[in-house]
Order: structure tokens, then sequence, then C-alpha cells
């Protein structure tokens, strides 16, 4: 059973969420909400002082490790929010003394992470604290931390030490060997390396005390360069420490240790870094924002949504993707999914462009990945990974190993079955380009991308020579409590789509930009008999649909699969997967999320088939039902919502609409201590936009023009 966070529920306004108790019970999960980031790296909301079983975690993008059974993790960085304060001997805690009042603070238009705390220690000293935190959006190696300090009844003595420990693990696994640690005249740093992929990290940390008479001192111990001060306090007099850290990795091509201290060396004040800081969110807002006039619990959690998207999409680097736990999490490892292309990248496309392309291109760069997958598998082209990291080979992993000794080790069939992933990329690819009419990046890349992957399904398709027509066997389709299928509708109708818009592309290079489209022909043997196999299989792939009624079969055979009533099974907390067992759902019409639904979703933008209002609200009718929308996968309310909204359902609409936004927020399936839903945040954006807001949206330049421009019809 999860602990849900209804117990103490956060407060909201327009732009800021408040905890005003804390609760020991929803340490984890309240660590996830209260993450911040910039798109470089994410800092979960733990506490400076630490907490019992708390689990601090930086992560930033790219900086993998290998690691047993998942191959490999986004390793948890270095800690630089250790901030110790002792007060005539007593170490600040909220596991010890008295907590006389909490307040914790995520304001969203400026990126500061607040929390202001007054306590009494053991010992009867009563003082009040108030920290604030933030990554800077306006120099992504830059973090601040300030912590001011007043005592309320008692003169005395305190100590402050911040440090940066180099000792942070990943469930008991430290991926990081010690290089060396040191002082500078402005602070000290520290220099690790990964164990295996050997990616060298510094951090460089300075702190400056105003309010009290004090000098620094450098009291490190091995991997934990600290910096303390001790200073004499009285009662109603503040003093603010605040401490400044930079951090830099070898992916950025730079000596990092080096860079580290040169940046901490020309930074100019905490003050100042933060009014950048919020600067760049105010920007950031702009292009970016929705307001939502009367509802402000609606109007914070979409605003919280697209702040989880925004401090996690990279700004400077195309070579990392945003993880289906964000920056914000252990869970799934850091592994990007499908999750982003098709749930987060819209946001972007219509809002940040330049954030997308970033996106996409990262599976320009894991291309040669994608072709090592096909190719062990027998197949040609590129085939994606259904879990990818930095160099876009597979790492799935193959079992999921149970807690209980006694227990079975489950077989993870997605990385042999859930192929459509490949299309997906495509798919997104595709749309980028229709919407921004950025030419020259489909030119240089996603040409390649769908291309390439077009391949893949060439040779991944079979000839039915009974009933005369191609088939995808042994898959699984977007709804994974089906692991075994044949001809499942969505990707199959997916496959179609990729191939015919390969087709377009392949035309479309050749008549455009004929040098490289000579130039991709030779790598990747493109001809015209291939041309002429994607549109014989274009013409003649399956795809279980009945046109005197216009409902699509899931797959071959799901209609004769045992029917269920999900009411039956109410009042329930778990996934009917948990409640039936996995052979049982797979034996069974009950979907963990959306599938031939996904396929209207996705085909609704270009009206294209099965798309139409009618065949929507006939499978609209047979599947929503049968989707375990609830406790399935947190990537389904979304789409429901935007699918209830063309129905005109709004009460529906808008009830699956709060499911997504408050997956987190308020930790509706108990897993938020995980890392957030990134997929869930993602589909935020189309849910509010073009689901309720009925927004459509229209290229209005021929192709070859490259204008931004859209024509935008609102239906409601
Ligand atoms: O990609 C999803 C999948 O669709 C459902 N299970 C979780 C994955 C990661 O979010």
């Amino acid at each position: 059973m999860h602990t849900t966070a209804h117990s103490h529920p956060l407060s909201y306004t327009d732009w800021t969420l408040t905890e005003t108790q804390f609760d020991p019970d929803q340490l984890h999960a309240r660590e996830t909400v209260f993450t911040i980031g910039n798109g470089y790296l994410g800092t979960r909301g733990s506490f400076e002082e630490g907490y019992p079983r708390a689990l601090p975690a930086t992560f930033i993008h790219g900086a993998y490790d290998d690691v047993p059974i998942v191959y490999t993790e986004l390793a948890n960085c270095p800690d630089w929010l250790p901030l110790v304060v002792i007060v005539n001997g007593d170490r600040f805690r909220l596991d010890q003394g008295e907590c006389l009042s909490y307040e914790r603070q995520l304001d969203l238009r400026r990126g500061i992470l607040s929390r202001s705390v007054r306590w009494r220690s053991p010992s009867g000293k009563t003082l009040d604290l108030h920290f604030e935190r933030f990554a800077s959006l306006a120099d992504e190696h830059v973090l601040g931390l300030r912590c001011q300090i007043t005592p309320v009844d008692f003169s005395g003595l305190v100590e402050v030490q911040a440090s940066i420990n180099g000792y942070a693990e990943n469930q008991g696994f430290n991926h990081w060997e010690g290089l060396d640690q040191g002082k500078t005249n402005r602070g000290v740093w520290l220099q690790v390396r990964t164990r295996s992929s050997r990616i060298e990290l510094a951090m460089a940390s300075g702190m400056k005390i105003s309010g009290a008479e004090t000098s620094l001192q450098v009291t490190s111990a091995p991997g934990y360069p600290t910096l303390t001060a001790a200073f004499w306090a009285a009662p109603d007099q503040t003093v603010t420490v605040e401490n400044i850290v930079t951090v830099f990795t070898s992916r950025e091509g730079v000596t990092p240790v080096e860079a580290a201290q040169a940046k901490l060396a020309e930074l100019p004040t905490y003050t100042a870094l933060r009014q950048a800081h919020e600067q760049a969110w105010s920007q950031a807002w702009q292009k970016s924002d929705i307001v939502i006039e009367g509802d402000s619990r609606a109007q914070l959690a979409v605003r919280y949504n697209l702040f989880q998207l925004l401090i996690s999409a990279p700004r400077h680097d195309d070579r990392v993707s945003v993880p289906a736990k964000t920056l914000s999490g252990f869970g799934y490892r850091g592994h990007i999914f499908w999750d982003t292309e098709i749930f987060i990248l819209p946001f972007f496309t219509f809002t940040r462009p330049a954030l997308a392309r970033n996106l996409l291109t990262y599976r320009y760069h894991t291309l040669s990945g994608a072709r090592r997958k096909a190719s062990h598998a027998g197949y040609r082209g590129a085939m994606y990974a259904w879990e990818s990291a930095n160099t876009g080979d597979e790492v799935t992993p193959r079992w999921s190993l149970p807690h209980d000794p006694y227990a079975e080790d489950v077989r993870i069939w997605c990385s042999d079955r859930e192929i459509h992933i490949s299309a997906d990329v495509a798919y997104a690819a595709w749309y980028y380009w229709y919407m921004t009419g950025d030419d020259l990046w489909m030119r240089d890349y996603g040409a390649e991308i769908i291309l390439d992957t077009a391949i893949f399904w060439g040779s991944r398709v079979e000839w039915n020579t009974k009933q005369e027509r191609y088939e995808i066997r042994s898959v699984i389709g977007a709804d994974e409590y089906h692991e075994y299928v044949n001809n499942n509708a969505f990707t199959n109708r997916m496959v179609q789509w990729h191939l015919e818009k390969a087709i377009s592309l392949y035309d479309w290079l050749d008549s455009s930009f004929p040098d490289r489209f000579a130039e991709l022909k030779q790598k990747l043997k493109l001809t015209s008999e291939r041309r002429s196999r994607w549109q014989d299989i274009v013409t003649n792939l399956w795809i279980p649909y009945d046109p005197a009624t216009g409902l699509i079969e899931q797959f071959e055979g799901f209609f004769e699969l045992e029917d269920i009533n999900l009411q039956d099974y109410e009042p329930r907390i778990r996934s009917m997967q948990a409640i039936l067992g996995i052979e049982s759902a797979n034996k069974r019409q009950v979907l963990k999320q959306p599938d031939v639904l996904m396929l209207f979703y996705l085909m609704r933008q270009s009206q294209e088939f099965p798309y139409s209002l009618a065949a929507l609200q006939q499978n609209w009718d047979y599947y929503a039902p049968r989707t375990d929308i609830t406790y399935g996968s947190s990537l389904g309310p979304a789409i429901h919502a935007i699918l209830a909204a063309d129905l005109g359902k709004s009460s529906e609409a808008y009830k699956h609409f709060i499911q997504a936004a408050m997956v987190d927020l308020e930790d509706t399936r108990g897993h938020a201590a995980d890392g957030s839903h990134g997929a869930s945040a993602g589909g935020i954006w189309p849910a509010v936009i073009l689901g309720c807001g009925g927004v459509k949206l229209y290229r209005k330049w021929p192709r070859g023009q490259s204008t931004a421009a859209f024509r935008v019809e609102t239906l409601v």
C-alpha cells in the first residue's frame, strides 16, 4: 500500500507550492516534488542538514556509469547541499529538538526553493532558519545556497559547516572514485571520476558570511571538502551564510577541476547571481507560460508540470535527452524512453523549438547504437532501444529481480518486442519539421533518422503468403499488459505512417538537397527498389480494422480474450496487473494504457486514418472502459483528457487532466518518490492547449520555406 500525500496536502497559489508541515512518511516523495534544476542538472529537494533515510541526489545529464543488470545508470553526483548548523553544541536536524514552525516553498516563477523553520534545540535554544537554493538558469554551472540564522531567545556560539559530499550513492553503490581535493582563496574543491565510464567531475564551493564577525576555516575530510565558520549570535540579529558552488564534467570538453575553480573565482555576489537566474526564468516563462483563470489548483498544477519540463531539457547539449523520471529520482535509472519524443516534445516544439531540436538530435547521435541493435537482432537499418542512455545501445534490463527471495524473477520483454519506439522517434522528427519548417535540421539530422529506421521496418515486416499481406508479429504495443501479440494495430499503423513519410522524405530530399540525398543514398544503401518495397508495405500492411463498425482490434485475437468489467474490482488502489497477475492480465481485455486510443491521439494532428470523430467515439466507447487509467501507466490520463475533450466530454477531460497534473504533487500513484513522471508532465501541455483549449495547428507555409508560423484555430 502506498502512502499518499493527502494527509498533509500542499497549498497552492498561482506560482507557489507550499508545504506547511513536515511529514517523515512523505520524505522521499517530497524530495522529488521539490526538485530544482536548470537543464544541466537536477537536485532533489532533500534537506541541507540531512535527515535519516533521506535520498539526496544530483543528476547531471549524460553522467552515466556502468552497473550490473541495468547496464548503465545516471550516477548520483557529489552532493552540494550539506550545510550543518550547530548551536551551542546541538546540531540542527528535524529529527532532533522541536520543530516549532515549518514552511517549505517552491516558487516556480523564480525557480527558487526555500524553507523557513523555527527550531528549539534539545538544550532549549530557539532559532529561526531560512534556507534558499537555486540551480542557475542563467549559468548552468552555478548553484546557490543561502541560510539565514536568527537566534530567538539566546546569545551564543553558532557554527556552520558547508561541504561537498563525494560519497553520494545510487542505492548503496558509489560510482565515484576520488581523484583529488583542495582549497583556494575562494574556498574548496573536489575532483572525482566515475569508475567505469571515466567521466571526470569537479565541484568548487565558496562561502561568505555576513552579519557576524568570523573567519572561514577549511576542515575537510577525504572526499568531503568542508568550509567551517563559527560566530557569536544574538537575539534578532540575522547572520547570512551564502554558499556558491560551481560544477563541470569532462563531457563539456574542459578540464573540470580548472573550469570549476576558474568559474568560482570570476563569479559576482550571490544576490547578483540570483538576480540573473530570476531574469532567465522570467524570460523562460514569457515563452512557455499558460495562464488559467479561476482555478488556482489547475493553474499551479499546469505551471508545476511545465516547470518540470523546463528544468529537465538540456539547453546546450544535443547528445543527451530527458529520462522518464527526468533528473529528479532514481526510477528507471535515468534511461530514456518514447516518453520524451511522444509526450514531452510537443511542449518544446511549440514553445522552445531549439530545445526540441536538442532532444531530437540526441536520437541522431545515438543512431549507431540503434544500428548495432538492429544488426544484433538480424535486421537492417536502425532499431532504437526501448531504453536508451549515452550510446543508444539497448539498456532495458532483461530481468526484474523481486525483493522477496522466494518470488520468481520476471522477464522483461520490452527490449525484444516493444519496437514501436522506432516509429515514435520518426513521428517526433517529422512533426518537429512539420511544425517548425526547419528544413536544415531535417536535411542534416532528421532524414537519416527517418530513413534508416524505415530500412529497419523493411526488414522487420513479414509477408503472410496465405493471407497475402504484410504483418508484424511478436510485439508489445503501447499497452504493456499484453506482452506477446501479433499485428498490434498501433504498431502496424505507426509503421505504415512512418513508411509513407519516409517515401515523401526520400522524394523531397532528392529534389531539394540532391547532394545530401546522394550522400545518404550511398551511406544507407537507399535505392529505388527499397522505395518501392516501402510503398508495397504501405499498401499491404495489415491493420486489424472493421470498416463496417470503425472498430479497430488492438491486436489479432484481442476480441476473443476474456472480457472484464473494471467496475467489479472497485474500490482498489493497485493496478489490474498487480491484482490479476501478469499471465492473467495478458489473457484479458484489460489495458495498462491507451493503445488504439493512443493511435487516435497521434493521428488526430493531421486527421489521418483512423482519426475521425465518429471512429474515435466508437473506439473510445470500447477501449476507455477497459483501460486501467488510474493505476495502469501514468502516460494514460493526459491522452484520455485530450480525446475526451475532442468528444465533448468536458468533465471527463477535466478529471483525466487533473489525474495527470497531480500525479506528483499529490502522489496519486504512490511512486513520486522514484522521481517525477516526465511523460505525464509532458502530456499536460497538449491536454490543455490542444485538448481542453481545442486549439488546432496547421503549418501554413509551403515546404522549403523556413518560417515558423502556425495557423491557429480554436475549435471551442
Ligand atoms: O514508457 C513508459 C511505458 O509506456 C509504460 N511504462 C513506463 C515507461 C516509462 O515511463
